[in-house]
């Protein structure tokens, strides 16, 4: 009989950190894709023999546990109607919608939900199954809200994690949701739940007193505790409520996500990456100002708000195609889904319009570019861009923000943002705007488009201090460190129920 390895250290996300690259002839093989969550957690992997648990991207086929650099991953297969149904059904099309301020419709079908379910039980079990004894397990993001209480049933010697990339909505909006209960109750089987924003945190603790009644102080919920719970012996953080009762404690607080800073620092200082930036501006006809917007094509990213923006300051004369050209990155994202098809053809159009009524030979008003880049190639981009338009709708984050400013190692370039994602808290010394205002965003654009250096550089060092301070480093190590004081704080000996009133 062999038995399984198991692991001190386990992340859970929907998706792996590795590629499976079919070439046309050859072998198939994996590569590993640096994503930002993986530049965080990988020296945390390395020194803890963590694993890594999710999908590996391709459907209906199954593929045995195998490490990319260092990483034990552990692939969880997804058959094509799981990911009609879990995925591009009920995540992407119910609760990302719902969780943005149902800037678009959620649909809300029940079998989605069904396989919501059970593709949240098949992540559970290869966690349960994947885990030693102990082991603190950190799951991420909207496609596994029901994990964490999974695995508190299966296993509740681990200490459990969750953080969610996404916000987190008003409960005005949330109690749409007809398995709004279930998702809280999922959520409470974690030890402590990160959020992006303080805001974020306060909707969740106001949902969870409306639906459950639970008590909240500040980031603290307390989660009662049935006598004849079979895991009541080895909760964590048991103490006994204001009203008498026995309560589990759980923390619910922010955890602002943020970038591998240093990386592009040091990107944006490669010759050859200031050499393509320049080449970028002379290919554009060398404008005066280059505007640039970068974002997975998504609704929530306010895209067609920044461009009636644009193209009205074209209309009124305020700027001309001779001095100002915007490049749109618009990376492909859900062509599976319906509204996403839509709103790829409205961008288009709207893009169509505003070039065919005011480029000309030599200049074009809008570059549109629907591909995804190398990373050298965004980072050139991203010097090479006076002024970078961030004016999303609602967004958890946006690391894009952070991104452009730990790229301007000149101390140059100006950042508008919405104070709709989640970085405006933390980049105050960014142009704030909101996006739905498009006189204030039009205002905002002159204004960027003609800051005086002195200026652009007093405020580009600010926001580029706290970006390189606050890195993803520095976001992983608080996270971490709040399940680790979880993880002592406590010892299920201790439980104050004793051993005799549990076996009652
Ligand atoms: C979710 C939340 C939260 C984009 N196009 C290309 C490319 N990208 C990279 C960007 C950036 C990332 O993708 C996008 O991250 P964002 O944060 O801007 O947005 P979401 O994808 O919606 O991410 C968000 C985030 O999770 C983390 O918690 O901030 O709020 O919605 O890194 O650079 N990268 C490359 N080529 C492209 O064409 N190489």
């Amino acid at each position: 009989m062999t038995t399984e390895r198991t692991y001190d250290f386990i992340v859970v996300s929907n998706r792996l950190p590795v590629d499976r690259v079919v070439p046309a002839t050859g072998e198939a093989f994996w590569q590993h894709s640096p994503g930002g969550l993986v530049t965080a957690l990988e020296p945390v992997m390395r020194a803890s023999a963590g694993a890594w648990i999710g999908w590996a991207g391709q459907p209906d086929l199954e593929f045995e546990p195998f490490e990319s650099d260092g990483i034990k991953i552990v692939p969880v297969p997804l058959s094509t109607s799981d990911i009609e149904n879990y995925y591009e059904g009920f995540s992407n099309d119910t609760l990302w919608p719902l969780y943005h301020d149902v800037i678009a419709p959620p649909k809300y079908r029940r079998e989605w939900w069904d396989a919501y379910v059970e593709v949240n039980q098949r992540f559970s079990d290869a966690a349960a199954k994947a885990s030693a004894h102990g082991a603190a397990v950190w799951v991420h993001d909207y496609q596994l809200q029901l994990v964490p209480q999974m695995l508190r049933e299966a296993r509740p010697d681990l200490v459990i994690g969750f953080f969610n990339h996404i916000p987190f909505p008003p409960y005005g909006i949330y109690s749409q949701l007809p398995w709004r209960r279930q998702i809280i109750e999922g959520l409470l089987g974690a030890d402590v739940i990160g959020f992006q924003r303080l805001a974020d945190a306060g909707n969740f603790a106001r949902a969870v007193r409306r639906l459950k009644g639970y008590d909240t102080r500040g980031p603290i919920i307390e989660v009662p505790i049935e006598v004849d719970d079979p895991g009541a012996g080895s909760h964590r953080h048991v103490t006994r409520s204001r009203h008498g009762g026995l309560v589990r404690t759980v923390l619910a607080m922010q955890f602002p996500i943020s970038i591998d800073a240093r990386m592009y620092e040091e990107m944006a200082s490669r010759p050859e990456i200031q050499e393509r930036a320049r080449q970028i501006r002379k290919d554009l006809g060398n404008p005066k100002t280059i505007m640039l917007g970068v974002d997975r094509l998504d609704y929530t990213k306010g895209i067609g708000h920044r461009l009636e923006a644009f193209g009205e300051l074209l209309a009124d004369g305020r700027i001309s195609v001779d001095d100002v050209t915007l490049v749109q990155v618009a990376s492909p994202s859900r062509e599976r889904v319906e509204t996403y098809r839509q709103l790829r053809d409205e961008i288009e159009l709207t893009v169509g319009r505003i070039n065919g009524d005011y480029s000309s030979i030599s200049h074009t008003a809008i570059s549109y570019l629907h591909h995804g880049y190398p990373r050298e190639e965004m980072v050139a981009l991203y010097l090479a861009a006076d002024v970078m338009l961030v004016t999303a709708l609602r967004d958890g984050m946006n690391l894009v923000a952070k991104e452009y400013v730990a790229s301007r190692v000149d101390d140059d370039g100006v950042l508008i943002l919405s104070e709709f994602a989640g970085a405006s808290d933390e980049l105050r010394q960014a142009l704030l705007i909101n996006p739905h205002d498009i006189e204030g965003l039009k205002d905002a654009m002159l204004r960027a488009i003609s800051m005086p250096k002195r200026e652009r550089s007093r405020r580009m060092r600010v926001l580029r201090k706290r970006v390189l301070t606050n890195d993803v480093a520095r976001w992983s190590a608080a996270f971490l460190d709040a399940l680790t004081r979880s993880a002592h704080a406590d010892h299920p000996l201790q439980h104050p129920l004793g051993h005799e009133s549990r076996e009652r």
